[in-house]
């Protein structure tokens, strides 16, 4: 079997997507997801120009060594234009083994672990009363577990807030605002109200988005205590993976983290240690299907659980690639699931099912996604920036 063709197709069927499609001399195609928001077209350059030539009458079949052959043979390893290229080709050569296997993905990653995979939802609100209205609603869709985020008391514009606050945002960024003085005194009292509304029972997630130091991170960690999350995510920024030490000595609010890292080099310490408790890499972002397996299993030695990101800016194929994942491994822990727009779902037909909140990746073989390229091409490419956040004087903060 061998490759005779490979095509980049960008779409914004609401916000953009980045798709690549695998195509073999046998007739079975796959697809591989590319998205890398707010900078799309480097990652689709970096296939169009520099990936798929050297695809070209390779064989399908030899998914790990193609994989090192990109990582390695590039020299300039790792950062997130190159693993989500590589990504993509990974994902879609997975797709076109299993098709040719005839089973879905999940089975060849050695078969379902579980009936289904637990996922959670978003729940946002300027305030209190709405906070509560978006809880309902999520709850009232069946999930099981809700990630909540408001505003702070002064602020105009918070991170994860404002509807769909990390779509497509035009020509320009949207500049928000940050006090993270305020937003520590007021997040204990959002999830106290919570908890008094809500309940013991259900999990509860927050996300702090990079934005805090460990002594803050550390701080906040223990105030949430008494409100027993599910995770404290991100909170502080990702490069510094020793930072953790100091939040996870002074805390027992499980910690999560790993959207922005693209290797198991960005985790050694984080997992070697056990300075977290979920890994949250997306399969778009890390490299594809086989790292982050190997990851998850590193990660299992620890009894750290995955996470696998999945906000709207993973496309429908990562996201079927990450159900396949969850499905298969022992040392699942979550999914994030934000859901699809009507249109985004019928660019990108699909047999995973979201069903009481939970997924299942379906059993059409390979991943179990299509693409309708006609569809696609009448929704192109739309600049589009993610905001960035800018402290009360003026200074540039972490987004
Ligand atoms: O593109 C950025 C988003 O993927 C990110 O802001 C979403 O933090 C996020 C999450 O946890 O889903
Ligand atoms: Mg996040």
């Amino acid at each position: 079997m061998k490759i005779v063709d490979a095509r980049v197709v960008l779409t914004s069927p609401g916000r953009n997507f980045v798709t690549l499609r695998i195509e073999t001399d046998e007739g079975v195609t796959g697809l591989g997801d590319a998205t890398l928001n707010g900078r799309e077209l480097a990652v689709a350059s970096y296939l169009r120009d520099h990936v798929v030539p050297l695809l070209m009458g390779s064989d399908p079949h030899r998914i790990e060594d193609t994989w090192q052959s990109l990582y390695r043979g590039a020299y300039w390893r790792r950062g997130p234009v190159t693993m989500a290229a590589i990504a993509a080709v990974d994902v879609a050569l997975w797709d076109i083994k299993a098709k040719v296997a005839g089973l879905p993905l999940y089975q060849l990653l050695g078969g379902a672990s579980r009936e289904r995979v637990r996922t959670y939802g978003h729940a946002s609100g300027r305030d209190i009363p709405e906070l509560f209205d978006s809880i309902r609603a999520r709850l009232a869709e069946g999930y099981p577990a809700i990630r909540v985020q408001t505003g702070v008391p002064g602020l105009k514009l918070v991170y994860g807030v404002r509807p769909a606050q990390d779509a497509a945002q035009g020509a320009r960024p949207v500049v928000e605002d940050w006090d993270t003085a305020a937003y520590l005194r007021n997040l204990p009292k959002v999830f106290d109200a919570v908890r008094q509304e809500f309940g013991p029972g259900l999990p509860l997630l927050h996300d702090a988005h990079h934005r805090l130091t460990p002594i803050q991170a550390a701080r906040l960690g223990k105030d949430l205590e008494p409100y027993d999350l599910f995770w404290l995510e991100d909170c502080t920024p990702a490069e510094n993976q020793e930072g953790l030490r100091l939040v996870r000595s002074h805390t027992t609010t499980p910690l999560a983290i790993g959207e922005v890292f693209n290797t198991v080099f960005d985790y050694q310490t984080l997992i070697s240690e056990q300075l977290i408790d979920y890994v949250r890499s997306a399969v778009t972002h890390f490299g594809g299907v086989s790292p982050l397996r190997k990851l998850f299993d590193f990660a299992a030695q620890h009894q750290i659980k995955s996470a696998v990101h999945g906000p709207e800016d993973i496309s429908p194929v990562g996201m079927a690639a990450a159900i396949h994942l969850d499905l298969a491994i022992h040392n699942f822990g979550i999914q994030e699931y934000a859901g699809y727009t009507e249109l985004t779902d019928a660019v990108f037909p699909h047999a995973y099912t979201f069903t009481d909140g939970h997924l299942h990746p379906g059993e059409a073989p390979g991943l179990g996604v299509g693409l309708d390229e006609e569809l696609a091409a009448a929704h192109p490419y739309e600049a589009a920036y993610l905001p960035i956040n800018r402290l009360q004087d003026g200074t540039i903060h972490d987004w």
